[in-house]
């Protein structure tokens, strides 16, 4: 180490709850748990490549434990740790058609609501592809002291008090924002603990990395072919193309174009109008990030994701998100060429 004092997810939670003079310190034992979550989640990851000695979905393991599919696990664990916090008085889970609430004394008495998807990209596991848990904290609007109820998670993304995602790569990382710029923490494994390693990012305000599916091109709108014409062509300032990277796990592809400078776009097409991300933990917990580190995110025209008010859990929404000049640059193409149809 460079001598630079390591400081802990924790330690930093705590430093920065000075930030909300009326903090009482809920919000900083949520993100804690969440922490938590996130350290047993990725150790089962890390072991994934090894189900087959482990034992596959479905079977006992050699420890005799049931296996599960992992997306199923983190889901579990999220949940727990949530509980266990006893500030989070209910969830809406991509892995769950209804909201969870726990129906305890304490959890009603909780002041937050959590949307997550606890194993994003899941089905990238088995190729060892990064994947990623995202999630988005809401303050209640339901009563307190009552269980959560569907207006609490029906807000609109500019409501969120906090989200971030934990990314499980060559390493695991903890990437979260409360409004007040995005932190990176990277999980030392030797002490268990998360430790600050990318402070206050800044999404690159250009790049040359374009994000998309290109597989479902004759699907897309004419201005986002045009734009991704536009990006194989030499670029002016770099001369030459843009450069193409697509993982298909919206975590890892995020958090590289977020670092680097890049754009990740999944439109609407012919037979998806609505695209495929999910508002309520996909793309508003991405476009808080986007907005704190300088970048943006929109559906695809002039509005912002997070001014989209969700008329139901699992909506899905289009998403324009990274760099600010380059998401200004598709939309310009979008609204060339696609204003009104589609
Ligand atoms: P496609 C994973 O299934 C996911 O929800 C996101 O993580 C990812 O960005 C997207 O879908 C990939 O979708 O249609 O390109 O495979």
């Amino acid at each position: 180490m460079n001598g630079h004092r390591v400081v802990t997810l924790n330690e930093f939670i705590i430093e920065r709850q000075i930030d909300f003079p009326y903090a009482k310190g809920e919000l900083s034992r949520l993100l804690s748990h969440i922490g938590i979550a996130a350290k047993i989640v990725s150790r089962e990851v890390s072991k994934a490549g090894l189900v087959d000695i482990l034992g596959e979905v479905g079977t006992t393991n050699v420890q005799g434990e049931d296996v599960k599919q992992l997306d199923v696990y983190a889901d579990e664990v999220f949940i727990a740790a949530l509980k266990a916090s006893a500030e989070c008085c209910g969830i809406a889970s991509e892995e769950n058609d209804e909201i969870i609430t726990f129906d305890t004394e304490l959890a009603n008495d909780g002041k937050y609501v959590v949307t997550m998807d606890p194993l994003d990209g899941s089905s990238n596991i088995d190729v060892n592809v990064s994947i990623g848990t995202i999630f988005s904290i809401y303050r209640r609007i339901s009563t307190i002291g009552h269980q959560a109820k569907m207006e609490d998670f029906l807000q609109e993304g500019a409501k969120q008090a906090a989200a971030g995602y934990i990314i499980y790569g060559s390493s695991t990382m903890l990437v979260y924002t409360t409004g007040r710029g995005v932190n990176g923490f990277t999980l030392d494994p030797s002490i268990g603990e998360f430790c600050l390693s990318h402070p206050d990012i800044q999404t690159p305000v250009s790049g040359n990395i374009y994000s998309i599916n290109e597989g479902n091109y004759i699907k897309f709108p004419d201005g986002v072919k045009k734009y991704i014409k536009y990006c194989q062509e030499n670029d002016k300032e770099t001369n030459r193309p843009y450069s193409s990277r697509y993982i298909g796990s919206l975590v890892a592809d995020y958090h590289r174009n977020m670092l680097k400078g890049g754009i990740f776009i999944y439109p609407k097409t012919a037979s998806h109008l609505e695209g495929k991300l999910r508002l309520l933990y996909e793309c508003n917990p991405m476009a808080f990030l986007a907005e704190q580190s300088g970048g943006r995110a929109t559906e695809g025209g002039n509005q912002r994701i997070m001014d989209i008010k969700p008329t139901s859990l699992h909506q899905r929404v289009p998403l324009f998100v990274g760099s600010r000049k380059m998401v200004d640059k598709a939309l310009e193409f979008v609204q060339e060429y696609d204003e009104g149809i589609l």
